[in-house]
């Protein structure tokens, strides 16, 4: 039988911690891919060295050759430059669009048939431009945030309600950017309606509304708490539950940035909604109706990325 192999694009922050969690999760064997040399080798055999200790046989292996990714089932993409404070995500797109570019050309000629997510920034037009330099379809690919965007959201009102973030379920939907749309009336402590909560007195108005604020905003918080880099722990646990719901076709149901082709109202782009996951790859897109209000929001950030993903164009992304 075939083992399971996951290429994983850029060996930084998060390609490193793709590729622990890989083995500790035993997803399959790992190829780490990066442009410079001695990282993706070196981080290879430090992980292949804690396999001993961890239990678990899955090879690590380290490259800079695109051949070695050959055959891959999953591929994670995070190859490009991540934000510095006082940076939008925005401000990477002509940086990070080349680099679409060349990782694409990686996929098509070597893995095709994979599941691809992809994590760099500005994610929802750099999955558009990485599915048109991949030349694959448009179900095989989607952008990891939204289930990022939510675990914030959940773990912002796990904390402030004081219960566990296991029973809290949040809905984050579009763009990832400030622009995002939490979702409260479909955000729930087992099962109960965070607009229910309030008026049970288990959390005010104004503390759900700074929790939106803030989950907005996360990523830009842990910008500047570290001073360089970005998010990377979480980041990679949803990017490794997106590709673990592709591979053992657990049908989950994951907001992620995905093909809209009508759904929605809106065309060929890439826009965070629910999505269940599994063998086929990106299998439904779940269409929510709005309230006026998220409507309106839905809409500015859709705008937000279809912008974004014309300035690529233009560049002749
Ligand atoms: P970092 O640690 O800098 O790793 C990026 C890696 O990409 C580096 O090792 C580079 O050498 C490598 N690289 C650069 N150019 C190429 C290329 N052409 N081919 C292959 N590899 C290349 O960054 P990181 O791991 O912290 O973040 C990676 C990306 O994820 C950034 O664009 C971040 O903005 C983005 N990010 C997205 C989210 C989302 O929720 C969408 C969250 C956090 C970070």
């Amino acid at each position: 039988m075939a083992r399971t192999k996951i290429a994983l694009i850029g060996a930084g922050q998060i390609g490193g911690t793709l590729a622990l969690l890989s083995g500790l999760k035993d997803l399959g064997d790992v190829v780490l891919f990066d442009i410079q040399e001695g990282v993706p080798e070196g981080k290879a055999l430090d992980i292949a060295e804690a396999a001993p200790v961890e239990g678990f046989d899955a090879r690590v292996k380290g490259t800079n050759s695109y051949a070695d990714i050959a055959g891959a089932d999953v591929v994670i993409v995070t190859a490009g430059i991540p934000r510095k404070p006082g940076m939008s995500r925005d401000d990477l797109v002509d940086t990070n669009a080349k680099v679409m570019h060349q990782v694409g050309a990686g996929i098509r000629e070597n893995c095709p048939d994979a599941f691809v997510i992809c994590i760099t920034n500005p994610l929802d037009a750099m999955v558009y431009v990485l599915q048109q330099a991949a030349g694959i379809p448009t179900n095989k690919i989607c952008g990891m945030a939204g289930v990022l965007d939510s675990a914030r959201f959940r773990h912002f009102l796990a904390e402030a309600m004081n219960v566990s973030v296991e029973d809290v379920n949040a809905f984050v939907l579009g763009g990832h950017g400030d622009s995002m749309v939490p979702v409260t009336r479909y955000s729930t402590v087992a099962g109960i309606p965070l607009p229910d909560l309030v008026q049970m007195g288990w959390i005010s108005q104004e503390k759900v509304d700074s929790i939106v604020e803030r989950t907005r905003k996360g990523g830009g918080e842990i910008v500047s708490l570290l001073g360089s880099g970005s998010a990377f722990y979480a980041p990679a646990s949803s990017a490794i539950a997106m590709a673990e719901s592709y591979l053992k076709d657990k049908k989950r149901v994951l907001p992620c940035a995905a093909h809209l082709s009508g759904e929605y109202g809106v065309n060929d782009l890439f826009v965070g909604v629910p999505t269940v996951i599994g063998e086929g790859g990106v299998e439904r897109v779940v269409e929510l109706r709005f309230t006026q209000d998220e409507q309106r929001m839905f809409d500015q950030s859709v705008a937000n990325v279809r912008e974004l993903v014309d300035s690529c164009r233009k560049l002749g992304a």
